[in-house]
């Protein structure tokens, strides 16, 4: 649909920018901080991601807060470390560890920037996952109690809320991401064990923030792409529906209708991979509301039928935006019609605004986007960081935003990754997303200085217009 004229954006609009705290805090076993399977991960062979440092955002917030300010965000989603206010999971609470989330959020709020939160990103405490982590029912009760303890300490500032990052890219690249520790090593029907508890653990999270905090509003935070068939063959269209099914509806349907999608489950039948469901787990994931649907985009993905042989499993794309083909399913397909970026992701800016679209027509809840962005090799040359790409690439997703809203999706927030450069989930800190340079490499940590790059300063033309200066 063209429009003759496009719609602004709401005033209160959330223009934002993402971090994770793994990836930006650094201070990994500072303060009685416990150890997350994600800070094991540093250890595996390879050695490329270290996570000790990182951007130091955990002694740095202060700078760092005041240059959010400066960049006019009016949101900064970031997540909380689990292991900062329980060491261990479910054990004592660590004071020190609340402080901190205490300090950063009233530095946010002083600032005018609105915290949005996200209580789990892939940092699962190393201790509840040495004692199964997600296979074990305990740790359900162990994200509950967390849950309890941040409602009841931060929920007087704190508005938005987000369960989970990504746990459709835990269960289905865990393994890559380093994120699910000893127990993502598990497959199969453990593993969709472990997707089944993530969901009632985020259900009572749901349903606890609710009861204590009757002013804020919550929702999960999935990576979604919209699955494209490779033709119009309509034995295209089905192994497109059937990969979206696996997926993405079944993690949205259960977010948000509290069922699971009958493809998928279908799907996981045929494997025999379907999660044991204890009585009174249906009842408890129905009756968990979210207020919104916050999601992570970054791609399309698009495939084709199966060929019922091994030439089904061709790998696209790359890190978490893969597709890998199944047999008797379907296969990943290249689009001619989208660039890739130096990572193998397909580029689409056009799929965000279908993405979008289709999230509103399947839910009718507020979106809110709480990744999105292009990692690059950026270069610090003569204290500046001319990132022309990133601005171009952001630039075409808002249109796409704007465009989504014209056709009336309520869009409320912005968030793209990321707020601040950090380590990246597979190329360590060499690949960068931030409007905010850190100066440091792999091995020289130099004084992790932060330099504003030429898309902050896009950015914060575009927040200063409340979006307007997008079509000038
Ligand atoms: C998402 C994760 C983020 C982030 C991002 C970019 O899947 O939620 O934590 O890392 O992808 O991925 P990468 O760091 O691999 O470039």
């Amino acid at each position: 649909m063209q429009h003759e004229q496009l719609a602004a954006f709401p005033e209160d609009f959330l223009w934002g920018a993402s971090t994770s705290a793994y990836q930006a805090e650094g201070a990994w076993d500072a303060d009685g901080k416990g150890p997350s399977v994600v800070d094991l991960h540093l250890h595996r062979p390879e050695g490329v991601t270290d996570f000790t440092v990182a951007a130091d955002h955990y002694h740095r917030f202060r700078e760092d807060v005041e240059l959010f300010a400066e960049l006019g965000l009016t949101a900064y989603r970031f997540s909380i470390a689990w292991t900062r206010i329980v060491p261990d999971g479910d054990g004592e609470v660590n004071p020190a560890g609340v402080a901190h989330y205490h300090r950063v959020i009233d530095a946010l709020l002083a600032r005018g920037i609105e915290p949005v939160v996200t209580m789990y990103h892939f940092d699962l405490p190393a201790a509840l996952d040495a004692k199964g982590g997600w296979s074990e029912r305990s740790t359900i009760e162990a994200f509950e109690r967390y849950a309890r303890i941040l409602f009841q300490e931060y929920g007087s500032k704190v508005k938005h809320w987000l369960t989970i990052n990504e746990q459709n890219m835990m269960i289905l690249h865990g393994k890559a991401i380093g994120t699910t520790g000893r127990s993502g090593q598990v497959e199969g029907r453990e593993l969709y064990q472990q997707n089944h508890h993530m969901f009632l653990a985020q259900a009572k999270a749901m349903a606890l923030c609710h009861q204590l905090l009757p002013g804020a509003k919550i929702g999960p935070a999935p990576n979604i792409v919209s699955v494209y068939p490779a033709t119009c063959a309509p034995e295209d269209v089905v192994a497109a529906d059937d990969w979206d099914a696996i997926r993405n509806l079944l993690y949205l349907d259960l977010a948000v209708r509290g069922s699971y999608h009958p493809l998928a489950w279908v799907y996981l039948k045929a494997k025999g991979w379907e999660p044991e469901i204890l009585d009174g787990d249906l009842e408890l994931l129905a009756e968990a509301k979210p207020d919104f649907l916050a999601f992570n985009y970054y791609s399309t993905q698009t495939v084709g039928a199966s060929r019922g042989d091994a030439s089904d499993i061709q790998v696209r794309g790359g890190d978490q935006q893969v597709v890998r083909g199944e047999i008797g399913l379907y296969r990943a397909v290249k689009n001619e019609h989208l660039p890739v970026n130096a990572f193998g992701w397909e580029i689409d800016p056009v799929g965000f605004r279908t993405t979008m679209r289709r999230l509103w027509d399947r839910y009718r809840l507020p979106l809110i986007i709480t990744e999105n962005g292009l990692g690059a090799f950026d270069e610090l040359v003569d204290g500046r960081v001319h990132d022309d790409y990133r601005i171009e690439f952001l630039k075409l997703h808002l249109e796409q935003i704007q465009l989504a809203i014209s056709d009336g999706v309520e869009v409320f927030g912005y968030c793209p990754w990321t707020a601040i450069d950090l380590v990246s989930t597979h190329q360590g800190v060499s690949k960068r997303y931030g409007f905010i340079y850190v100066d440091r490499t792999e091995d020289d940590l130099k004084q992790l200085a932060r330099v504003r790059k030429d898309s902050f300063f896009w950015y914060q033309d575009v927040i200063a217009s409340g979006g307007d200066s997008l079509s000038s």
